[in-house]
């Protein structure tokens, strides 16, 4: 049926006309409801179909949630779970699943005891993802019987249908984003995979699998997996330290609720310097923390103090213990459910829920007053590397109070060998990080030196994955860097927030050669941004920025190529009609291959370049990679470059 005739259905009263502009709302801005039209935009339409299965898991009635990729990049998820019900409803007069499929928010209505979210990028309802899809099928299995509706951009074809008998209880969606909305239609497997993954752990017992049927470049067959986890956060935790050494033999494990909220906590300490805390709400991971995560730090840190002074163990220590000593090593994931979240924010994962606080710190203390009496050995371990945390800190601290007081600035206060631009509104001003004092050179020339800074890196800067907190106060390169930017840690009292008050860019670019140890460089930067600077991540100041790979040229025509696509094109285009004539091909290895012109036109001229914004997409994921990536095991860093190899080819 096409849809004029889905419009001119008799059944369509004045009620589902509202609604549909509901839904035209949805497809007016689609940004305001999905957080984007990319590639992430993209993939949360599956979470949010996914999402809905899981609230039927944690009511009890679904174990298995299945998604297909298709080959067409259109997406299905199953779930055995009791079937949405198509009987009618009361009030609109027509099929609950219509309702449910069509009508915004409608998603919760009928199920008082699930957690549902009100703002944040999920629970928008999967009325937004019909909304935003070209053609989305809905299946019913329920009642001994199988219905289907089908819808247009969120438009019902017709009335929900019969179709056959069924043994099977369950709901299938299946759907095609709109390719009028989405900027991007391929769905990626590694993304998909990582969420589901991460659900697997947060909703332990339920078995979450991912079929990719789509044609693979490589000549294999369907891709296929399963993520189903016994021990949930406990083997979440040890899935994030898999490349860590750890302290305790177990993780320790809290599962059960306070105050009304269920919560379900696990955490260990390993032999490494970071804290590494994931906290989730409503299965939605809170990458900015909020109450929940001081109630946990709260309680974490009384507790072991209490008890630390209640066995004596203090009493050679001369240093206060603060309560970032307690953190030091820790890794821990806390998840907790909550009826009417509030999310705040700059990117509204910050729970503000002032009740939260109190219910985890009171059921951590109680908890965890229980495990130490019942570990004793776990409380020593632990308590001892607290106070050797307690002692580096203190040295970190003379370390990092000098940090600003050094040689080597001018009479600003900036580095030496900062290239500083001239505007001082923060906005418009950029900061290149580049790759050696040559290449820095380079840039230099090249730049637009009102609104771009340069601070050229020596080599290989200090891999702060592997280096006691101190030493990286200590370094040079690390310093230049602290003070260009404009940045300082904050006291312990702030929690070591990084203050950044004064931030004199706000885009920080960095650049390296576009080869091996060029992406070697930028991982290091990287990682010494995300541990000790995360929010000019999270605040999406960081950039990468692409030189191009290959200039072609012919005569005086010149094309610049990032891609061995690209290349092969240009080369084409080069050539024309005339075959006598060659084409040369220039391969840029690195960053000093090209004078300040060609750099700036390729790579710095904010008409001409591509950046590419870094984000935090999912922190467990990434703490994980930069654990690896950075850390002393070698197998598994193997493991990653050769499952990347596609991705290292690029660069290499
Ligand atoms: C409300 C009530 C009932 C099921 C569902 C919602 C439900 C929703 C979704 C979304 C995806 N999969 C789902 N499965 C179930 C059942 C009420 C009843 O049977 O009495």
């Amino acid at each position: 049926m096409s849809k004029k005739k889905a419009n001119q259905n008799s059944q369509y009263t004045a009620a589902n006309i509202q609604v549909l502009e509901g839904l035209e709302a949805v497809r007016k801005r689609p940004a305001m409801y999905i957080g984007d039209v990319s590639a992430r935009g993209l993939h949360h339409l599956v979470y949010e179909v996914v999402d809905n299965s899981i609230d039927e898991a944690l009511a009890g009635h679904c174990s298995e949630i299945e998604t297909i990729i298709h080959e067409d990049n259109s997406i299905t998820v199953k779930d055995n779970g009791r079937g949405i019900p198509i009987e009618e409803h009361i009030k609109e007069k027509r099929s609950a699943l219509e309702v449910v499929m069509t009508v915004l928010h409608a998603g919760g209505k009928f199920d008082k005891d699930s957690y549902k979210v009100s703002g944040g990028l999920h629970g928008v309802g999967v009325s937004c993802v019909n909304a935003l899809s070209k053609h989305l099928k809905a299946e019913v299995h329920r009642n001994g019987f199988m219905y289907v509706q089908e819808y247009e951009c969120g438009k019902p074809l017709y009335d929900v249908k019969e179709t056959g008998k069924s043994k099977l209880t369950g709901t299938y969606v299946t759907f095609k984003p709109d390719d009028s909305i989405f900027q991007v239609l391929e769905f990626k497997f590694d993304t998909l995979r990582t969420r589901l993954k991460e659900l697997s752990y947060l909703n332990k017992g339920v078995k979450l699998t991912l079929k990719d049927l789509r044609e693979h470049e490589n000549g294999n067959g369907p891709r296929y997996e399963e993520y189903y986890s016994e021990g949930g956060l406990a083997e979440f935790v040890q899935f994030i330290d898999k490349t860590r050494e750890s302290l305790i033999p177990e993780p320790v494990y809290f599962e059960g609720e306070k105050n009304g909220i269920p919560m379900d906590i696990a955490f260990q300490y390993n032999t490494s310097y970071n804290e590494n805390l994931h906290s989730y709400v409503n299965n939605i991971n809170t990458i900015e923390g909020g109450t929940h995560i001081s109630g946990f730090r709260r309680s974490l840190t009384r507790s072991f103090k209490n008890y630390a002074e209640k066995e004596g163990l203090l009493k050679n220590v001369k240093f206060e213990i603060s309560g970032d000593d307690f953190r030091e090593g820790l890794t821990a994931v806390l998840s907790i459910k909550i009826a009417e979240p509030q999310f705040e924010g700059q990117t509204k994962t910050k729970l503000g829920n002032s009740e939260a606080m109190g219910a985890v710190d009171s059921f951590v203390t109680d908890e965890l007053n229980a495990y130490l009496d019942e570990h004793p050995k776990e409380g020593r371990i632990i308590v001892n590397k607290v106070v050797l945390s307690a002692q580096a800190r203190h040295a970190a601290r003379k370390a990092r109070e000098m940090v600003q007081r050094k040689s080597g600035f001018n009479s600003a206060g900036l580095p030496g060998k900062l290239a500083d631009c001239s505007s001082s509104d923060p906005a418009l001003c950029e900061l290149y990080l580049v790759e050696g004092d040559s290449a820095g050179g380079t840039a230099k020339q090249g730049r637009n030196r009102e609104f771009q800074a340069i601070l050229p890196l020596r080599g290989k800067i200090l891999n702060v994955e592997k280096a006691l907190e101190h030493k990286i106060y200590d370094n040079e390169e690390i310093k230049n860097l602290f003070t260009a930017l404009g940045v300082h840690i904050g006291t312990e009292e702030d929690d070591k927030m990084l203050n950044t008050d004064k931030l004199r860019y706000h885009k920080i670019i960095i650049m390296t050669d576009a080869d091996v140890d060029g992406s070697h460089i930028t991982t290091l930067i990287l990682t010494l941004l995300y541990r000790y600077m995360k929010k000019l991540i999270e605040n999406g100041y960081v950039y990468i920025a692409t030189p191009p790979l290959y200039l072609v040229k012919k005569g005086s025509q010149e094309k610049y190529c990032w891609s061995d696509d690209d290349r092969d094109l240009a080369v084409q285009q080069l050539k024309g009609e005339s075959k006598e004539s060659s084409v040369n091909i220039q391969r840029y290895k690195g960053l000093g291959e090209m004078n300040a012109e060609q750099l700036w036109k390729t790579t710095m001229d904010p008409d001409k370049r591509t950046l590419r914004k870094v984000s935090i997409e999912n922190a467990a994921e990434s703490d994980r990679t930069f654990s690896m990536l950075m850390g002393d095991e070698v197998a598994p860093r193997r493991e990653f470059i050769e499952q990347n190899a596609r991705y290292a080819k690029i660069d290499a």
